[in-house]
């Protein structure tokens, strides 16, 4: 039976890489789009990666980049993909305030450039495709929960761009029948989460800490909320919905929602530390008793809170779970458990 092909821009990031070897393991040809770097950007998938003279290969990788038409063109005329992922993008909520033409032009123009490659390579018909939306999308307010009826209101130039990106989706699939889906997934994590991200800034810090390597980790907003699932979870959801009979878009998300100071607290509570709190504000800190001493392992910094923010996200995943027949198989415990022990181990690694 011939061999269906994927074709993942963002092969590279957290997503890309439990896609690619969810994909593999699915026994498809995985095409992926890595951007030209001086040092090397595929340690998530070097499990997978192979060099490009193996025979009977089953990754390969193409540079590109979504800024530049002239090279998601090429590489979706030589592929003729089956499914494109288009999970690339500036996803750092808080850079996108510093950079936020950079920001619109890879989040917004860049999903542009590879339904217009589509298009102009007459793959209409052949060609579904999927799209990386995000709760970004919904705004603060009287929505304490929110489903693929709920409003958009962003409040971040990522937000917009991946708003535009939602809406020129919905476009193409109404105006040319492209089989175009959007997932509106709510925060996914993992080891192999971005080290700035909060998670990983946290479980990556306490380990330093709870090695002697650093005395404290620095944070902004600890009373946000939000609903964390997993990303090895989050991509199987991804496939589903583009094996969906028709395209229809759907909110992934937990349905359960935790403020940033308990996901601090979880982490100690795998160490074994009691965190106590006091002061508010910036001033406001995180310690631990250690030989009767206070020692200080969390600190607020202003240089991490951000001009706008969603003060709160939950996702309601049920017509998801319905539609795709999917339960997750990650909780926010086995989640802590597993990023702490991955990092722990990374750490004791390096001096
Ligand atoms: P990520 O780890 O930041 O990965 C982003 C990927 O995009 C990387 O492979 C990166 O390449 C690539 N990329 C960035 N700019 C590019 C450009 N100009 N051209 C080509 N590739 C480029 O993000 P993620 O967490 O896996 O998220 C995947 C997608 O889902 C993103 O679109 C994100 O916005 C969206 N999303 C994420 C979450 C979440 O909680 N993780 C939730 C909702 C939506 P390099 O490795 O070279 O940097
Ligand atoms: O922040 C607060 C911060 O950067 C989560 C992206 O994948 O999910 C992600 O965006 C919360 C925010 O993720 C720090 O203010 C406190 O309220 O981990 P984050 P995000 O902004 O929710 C959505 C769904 C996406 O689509 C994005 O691509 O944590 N927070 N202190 C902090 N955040 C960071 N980064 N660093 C801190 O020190």
């Amino acid at each position: 039976m011939k061999k269906k092909i994927a074709l993942i821009f963002g092969i590279t990031g957290q997503d890309g890489s439990y896609l690619a070897k969810f994909l593999i393991k699915k026994n498809y040809l995985v095409h992926g789009v890595i951007r030209k770097s001086s040092s090397f950007n595929t340690a998530r998938i070097q499990d997978v990666y192979q060099e490009p003279f193996v025979k009977n290969k089953k990754l390969f990788l193409h540079y590109g980049d979504l800024t530049d038409f002239g090279s998601i063109n090429s590489i979706i005329a030589k592929v003729r993909p089956d499914e494109i992922y288009n999970l690339a993008a500036q996803s750092h909520v808080a850079v996108s305030f510093e950079n936020p033409v950079y920001t619109a032009n890879v989040n917004a123009l860049g999903t542009l450039r590879i339904l217009e490659s589509i298009k102009h390579n007459k793959l209409i018909g052949k060609t579904k495709f999927y799209q990386a939306s995000t709760s970004e999308l919904f705004g603060n307010g009287k929505y304490k929960i929110q489903n693929e009826k709920t409003p958009f209101y962003t409040k971040s130039p990522y937000g917009s761009s991946k708003l535009f990106s939602h809406w020129i989706v919905k476009n193409y699939r109404e105006s040319y029948n492209l089989f175009a889906v959007s997932g509106i997934l709510f925060n996914h994590e993992s080891p192999y989460r971005g080290e700035t991200f909060v998670t990983k800034k946290i479980t990556r810090g306490l380990s330093k800490v709870y090695l002697n390597k650093e005395s404290c980790v620095y944070l902004g907003n600890l009373y946000s909320k939000r609903d964390w699932g997993h990303a090895e979870d989050y991509v199987q959801m991804q496939w589903k919905m583009i094996q969906q009979k028709k395209p229809q878009d759907l909110v992934i998300a937990t349905g359960k929602q935790y403020s940033v100071k308990f996901f601090i607290e979880e982490c100690c509570k795998f160490l074994n530390w009691r965190i106590y709190w006091q002061g508010t504000g910036i001033k406001e800190v995180g310690y631990i008793k250690k030989n009767k001493k206070k020692r200080i392992i969390i600190r607020v910094s202003k240089k991490y809170f951000r001009p706008n923010e969603l003060s709160q996200l939950k996702g309601d995943p049920r017509l998801a779970y319905k539609n795709l027949n999917f339960k997750p198989k990650h909780n926010l415990k086995s989640l802590v458990k597993e990023m702490m022990t991955y990092d722990i181990d990374n750490m004791s690694k390096f001096n």
